[in-house]
C-alpha cells in the first residue's frame, strides 16, 4: 500500500480525538508529516474499530490499546486489531513475560511497542530493567519510554541496544524533543501540541524542523 507518510519524520501524531470527521481530516492533513499516527481509545470507543481500516488509507496507524491481560485475551484483542489493517499495537510489559509473547505472535504483521516506563510517575518505575529484560526477550519490535523524563529514557536507552523507541510526553506533559532524542528516542509522540494547535500542521513542521536539526 502507498502511503504518503513521511519516512524520516520523527513524529508520532497522538490523534486522541473522539469525532470522526475531525479524525479523518486532521489525518488527511497531517500523514504526510508524520511518521505515523496513534490512535487510543477515545476516537475508538467513540466510533468502533472500523476507524482503523480507514485512518490506515492516510498513514500507518499504531494501535495505543496498552493491553494488559492474560495471554488469552491480548491475543483476541491484538488478532482483532490486525484484521482493521493496523501497522502497530502497544501492550503494556508489567504482566509478564507469557502475555507480550502471546502478543508478538498473534499480532502477524503488526509492529509490537511495549511500555517499559510511563510519561508521568506509576509503580512500574520500580521494575523498568525487567520489563526492557522481558520486552526483548518476547520478540518486541519497540519500547514506550518517556520523552519528559530523558534521565530515565536514557538509562532505559542504555540496557535496549538499538530496539526503536518511541516516547510521549513532550508539549503538553512538558518534555522537549532535542533532549527525548538525546536521550535515545528513535521517535516521539505527540498530540495536544498539535491537535489542539490553531495550526496543526504549522505545529507539526516546527517540530519536524526541531527533530532533523539534530
Ligand atoms: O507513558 C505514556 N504516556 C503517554 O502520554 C504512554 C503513552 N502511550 N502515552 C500516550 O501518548 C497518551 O495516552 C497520549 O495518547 C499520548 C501523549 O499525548 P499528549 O500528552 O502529547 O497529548
Amino acid at each position: 500500500m502507498d502511503l504518503p507518510t513521511m519516512e524520516d519524520s520523527k513524529i508520532i501524531f497522538a490523534l486522541d480525538v473522539y469525532d470522526r470527521d475531525t479524525g479523518i481530516e486532521l489525518a488527511k492533513n497531517l500523514a504526510d508529516q508524520v511518521f505515523a499516527i496513534k490512535v487510543n481509545w477515545p476516537i475508538i470507543l467513540e466510533n468502533g474499530i472500523k476507524i482503523i481500516s480507514e485512518l490506515s488509507k492516510y498513514s500507518k496507524i499504531i494501535c495505543d490499546f496498552k493491553l494488559a491481560d492474560v495471554e488469552n485475551t491480548d491475543k483476541l484483542i491484538t488478532e482483532k486489531v490486525a484484521q482493521y489493517g493496523a501497522w502497530g499495537i502497544i501492550s503494556h510489559a508489567f504482566t509478564g513475560i507469557k502475555s507480550l509473547r502471546a502478543v508478538v505472535k498473534s499480532a502477524g504483521q503488526m509492529k509490537v511497542f511495549s511500555v517499559v516506563s510511563m510519561s508521568q510517575e506509576s509503580y512500574i518505575d520500580n521494575v523498568y530493567d525487567k520489563l526492557v529484560d522481558d520486552s526483548l526477550k518476547a520478540g518486541v519490535f519497540g519500547l514506550v519510554a518517556p520523552a519528559n523524563r530523558p534521565d530515565r529514557l536514557k538509562k532505559i536507552r542504555d540496557i535496549s541496544g538499538d530496539i526503536k523507541i518511541i516516547a510521549p510526553g513532550v508539549g503538553a506533559q512538558g518534555g522537549n524533543i532535542i533532549s527525548a532524542i538525546m536521550a535515545g528516542a528513535d521517535y516521539i509522540i505527540i498530540g495536544r501540541s498539535i491537535y489542539d494547535s490553531p495550526d496543526p500542521i504549522g505545529a507539526i513542521k516546527k517540530f519536524n524542523d526541531e527533530a532533523t536539526k539534530l
